[in-house]
This record gives structure tokens, sequence and C-alpha cells, in this order.
């Protein structure tokens, strides 16, 4: 039987971090299913947007070999039943949500990976701000 992984993420400005975790999560069945989160779930939670739209975030994600399907996670909300439409047999997240998403235990297997160190996001943009 194929087994099946989901993770979700905003995945701005794509970096190592990001790619570490799409390995890992891979690595522990046969079909990847990414959830990108939207522009304006972005908004809601951290209220900026990303600097990639999610357009933009979606197509690269897309078009890593490692992954199989990718959707658009539009509310915190919807994530069992997002887990429940893919007949996912397992979530992963980084570590930085560690235990956050315990309560879909009771429909998938929930797997934490600890974060890559020395590298997000807005790390980049830090650095990137910093460049005269
Ligand atoms: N990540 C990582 N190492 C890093 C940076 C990120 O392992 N150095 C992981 C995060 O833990 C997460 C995934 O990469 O599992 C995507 O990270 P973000 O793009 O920061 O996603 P986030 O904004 O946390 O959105 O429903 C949950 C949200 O959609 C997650």
């Amino acid at each position: 039987m194929i087994k099946k992984i989901i993770t979700f993420g905003t995945f701005d400005l794509l970096h190592v971090g990001h790619l570490n975790i799409l390995e890992r999560a891979k690595s522990l069945g046969d079909y990847l299913i990414v959830g990108v989160s939207t522009d304006e779930l972005n908004y809601s939670k951290k209220a900026k947007f990303p600097i990639y739209s999610q357009e933009e975030r979606k197509t690269l994600i897309n078009a890593l070999k490692i992954v199989d399907e990718v959707f658009f996670e539009e509310s915190l909300e919807l994530k069992r039943s997002y887990i429940l439409k893919h007949k996912a047999d397992t979530l992963v997240m980084g570590d930085d949500w560690a235990g956050k998403f315990d309560e879909f235990n009771d429909i998938c297997e929930v797997v934490y990976f600890p974060r890559t160190p020395s590298i997000s996001s807005t790390e980049i943009i830090e650095i990137v701000k910093k460049i005269k």
C-alpha cells in the first residue's frame, strides 16, 4: 500500500531548511503532499504578506521532484479536513510546531522534525536589507 505524507508551510524565499524537511518527510513514505499557505492565511497569522506570491511559492514547491502533489492551505482550522481529504497516513511538521498538531493523532501519525539551524525566510530578508 502507498504511504502518503502531508506537510504544510509558507515556503517563502525557498531555502535549504525547507528542502531538508520536505526530504525528511518524503523519506517516511511514498507520496508527498504539500499544503502551501495562501497569502491571505499568512496575512492573518503574521500581519504581513510573503515576498513571493502564493502562485510562485506553489510553483516552486511543485517543481521539486520529491513532491507529488501541492494544494493551497486556506485556513489553519481546515487541517483535519485536508488530512482526511488527501488520505494522509502521516503529518510532518518542523519542531517549531511541536505538540501543536497532536490532536490529529486519531486520524494519522504526527511527526515533528528538528528545524534546520541558522536559516529562515526572516533571516534572509534581514541579511538582504543590510546589503548596501
Ligand atoms: N523549517 C525547517 N527549518 C528551517 C525553516 C523552516 O525545518 N530552518 C520548516 C518549518 O518547521 C515548517 C516548514 O519548514 O515545517 C515550512 O516553514 P514555514 O514556511 O516557516 O511555514 P510556516 O509559516 O510555519 O507555516 O499550517 C502550518 C503553516 O502553514 C506553517
